[in-house]
């Protein structure tokens, strides 16, 4: 496959990603709330039981992976990543090393990850033929921030990441992620993420990256979640489909949204009503993390006995996520 062939399968017939590749403190902040010790072993079950889903047939084209999880074997020895090929998804990985102060005393980070990425990529590629890859760049939203720099110096490392992907025959996922922390409108939220999109289509264009072999992993157009002012599903939507007309090229393929706070209806709620609209250039899917696993999780608490129940939590999610991705979704399908 090439480039855009395996961008165009992970989101093909409304098919979405998994994000399943917290680091390890971050899962060990999920494992926290069900009072699970944040062990190797724990969280290769947990992933183990996601992934053995019946639910990810059909729903799920890609799923991105910490690097711990790609090598790592079930109990009866099965690799992870070929327990998710059986799944028919293709298994990705997060390339990027984490964030760091953009500078001294800086609120605002860069994400790092460059030194050494080409030969990660090669490894990844030649050891698990992982076909994808991430990189997750951060903006904050506050007192006179997202600066201009910010937003230049992540767009830059997102371009220069991407480039050194498709050099390795993977495609990347490029992930500028403006937080919904703070107290601002879904105006200053539109504004930040048409600045964010504007720059990182720039530099990619500046870098040569094809845009025919990338999926773009945005953000929604949402106020803050301290914000006095919410907005309805359909503002939401029209918002962010308005953001990405202006700002992203035809060319892409898909577009996979991150969930970043939104609660598991919502985040399906508001895919579904963007893809109401027809007529648009991409696929508009997802690759959500905590809006696919929440009641997974919350169902598992790490008891063996719970399996069952907590694969039909994942299962049911993403094949609503699924028909939300076709524009079939209503909230009379959620009742079970
Ligand atoms: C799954 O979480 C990923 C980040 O993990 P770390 O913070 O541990 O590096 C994250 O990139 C995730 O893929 C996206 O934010 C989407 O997840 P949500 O939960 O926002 O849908």
């Amino acid at each position: 496959m090439n480039l855009n062939e395996i961008a165009e399968y992970i989101v093909s017939d409304g098919k979405g990603i998994l994000a399943a590749d917290e680091s390890n403190p971050t899962c060990g902040k999920r494992f926290d709330t069900i009072n699970v010790e944040n062990t190797e072993d724990n969280r290769r079950d947990y992933r183990e039981m996601l992934f053995r889903s019946k639910g990810m047939k059909d729903n799920i084209g890609g799923v991105i992976l910490f690097d711990e999880t790609l090598r790592q074997n079930a109990i009866d020895g099965t690799p992870l990543r070929k327990i998710i090929e059986d799944q028919g998804a293709l298994p990705g990985i997060k390339v990027d090393k984490g964030l760091t102060p953009l500078k001294e005393g800086s609120d605002e980070v860069v994400t790092q990850g460059l030194d050494g990425l080409h030969e990660r990529c090669a490894d990844y590629d030649a050891l698990f033929n992982a076909k994808f890859t991430k990189w997750r760049a951060v903006i904050k939203i506050g007192d006179g921030i997202p600066t201009d720099e910010c937003i230049e110096a992540n767009a830059k490392a997102l371009a220069d990441y991407a480039w050194v992907a498709q050099t390795n025959n993977m495609v990347p996922i490029v992930e500028p992620e403006v937080l919904m922390d703070g107290d601002h409108t879904i105006t200053e939220c539109f504004d930040a993420c048409a600045r964010s999109f504007s720059a990182l289509f720039n530099a990619l264009q500046k870098r040569e990256v094809d845009n025919s072999g990338l999926l773009l992993k945005p953000s929604m157009i949402t106020p803050g979640s301290l914000c006095s002012q919410k907005a309805t599903i359909q503002e939401v939507a029209d918002l962010t489909i308005k953001c990405l007309k202006e700002n992203v090229p035809s060319e892409v393929p898909g577009i996979t949204f991150l969930s970043g706070g939104q609660s598991e209806l919502e985040a399906t709620a508001h895919l579904n009503a963007m893809n109401k609209e027809k007529d648009l250039p991409w696929k508009l899917s997802f690759s959500y993390g905590r809006a696919l696993q929440q009641s997974a999780l919350r169902a598992w608490g790490g008891l063996q006995e719970n399996l069952f129940i907590a694969q039909d939590e994942l299962s049911h999610r993403a094949n609503m996520n699924k028909l939300a991705a076709l524009g079939e979704w209503s909230e009379e399908l959620e009742e079970r």
